[in-house]
């Protein structure tokens, strides 16, 4: 077929290819989700419904892509790792990074109707997205204990932030200059001595996070499938880890 004189413009494109051997993370998070979730009165600090619903995206992405071998996610994010040896779209990162999150956020919308019941959306969520390459197993692993990481310090704050303001009575000024740069131990003893919450007897969903991986289930006619599996757990220690050795290929 004949080209067109303006064929040329083709070569303007660049490829942004991940370099071989390395793991692929796509993570996402959610755009201006403090307007969000307010807008739409998620329960402060944790909404399961919320938080239920950004597993049941994540779990539509990983079921369309699968060649992502887990996924973590924590308030407004998700992160997927990729294998370390796909070849999807050619390790293209653009195409990796822009298919996961439209697929994620049009996952949200369309699930929502099912997690929120009578609950109006009232405008289209958006998410960020970035692709972040580890060249090592210890990276990897150190990049998802940090995600999780996250979740405990932020989530430590905010169960002790929330306590102040909605039983406490302080002002959000007042509850944030009471807890400025204190020590974790500090903020444990807070909220047991103001408010009798032992922090560790807090739902793991909310300290933790969720992860999928793949396991294989029983589907019914006795036979085993492959499925995702959200399981609320410890990724930052070793035992995970020799408890699933799949998900990262380790021989055992
Ligand atoms: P960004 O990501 O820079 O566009 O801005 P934000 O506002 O999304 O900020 P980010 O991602 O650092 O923080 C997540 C926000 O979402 C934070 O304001 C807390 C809120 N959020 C996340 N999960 C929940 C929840 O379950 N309940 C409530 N009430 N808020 C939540
Ligand atoms: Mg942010
Ligand atoms: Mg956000
Ligand atoms: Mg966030
Ligand atoms: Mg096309």
């Amino acid at each position: 077929m004949a080209k067109s004189k303006f064929e040329y413009v083709k070569e303007f494109e660049r490829d942004n290819c991940c370099l071989p051997n390395c793991w692929i993370v796509v993570r996402i998070d959610g755009r201006n989700f403090s307007k969000f979730c307010e807008a739409h009165q998620f329960n402060k600090p944790n909404d399961v419904a919320a938080l239920q619903l950004m597993n049941r995206a994540a779990i539509t992405v990983m079921e369309d892509f699968k060649e992502i071998i887990i996924g973590y996610g924590q308030s407004d994010e998700y992160s997927f790792v990729f294998r370390k040896d796909t070849e999807l779209y050619k390790r293209r990162a653009s195409k990796l990074m822009t298919n996961v999150n439209s697929l994620f956020a049009s996952s949200y919308v369309y699930h929502w109707p099912r997690f929120f019941q009578g609950k109006e959306l009232y405008y289209p969520p958006s998410f960020d997205a970035r692709v972040i390459l580890y060249p090592t197993d210890k990276n990897l692993r150190d990049y998802l204990a940090w995600r999780q990481a996250d979740a405990h310090v932020n989530n430590l704050y905010n169960t002790c932030f929330w306590n102040l303001v909605l039983k406490g009575k302080l002002t959000p000024s007042q509850a944030e200059g009471k807890l400025r740069g204190t020590l974790a131990s500090h903020k444990n003893e807070l909220l047991f001595q103001e408010f009798g919450i032992n922090y560790n007897n807090e739902p793991p969903l909310f300290r933790k996070g969720t992860t999928l991986i793949r396991k294989l289930v029983p589907d019914g006619t006795g036979r085993l499938k492959p499925a995702v599996v959200p399981l609320v757990d410890d990724i930052i220690g070793d035992r995970f880890w020799k408890e699933n050795p799949e998900v990262l290929g380790l021989k055992s």
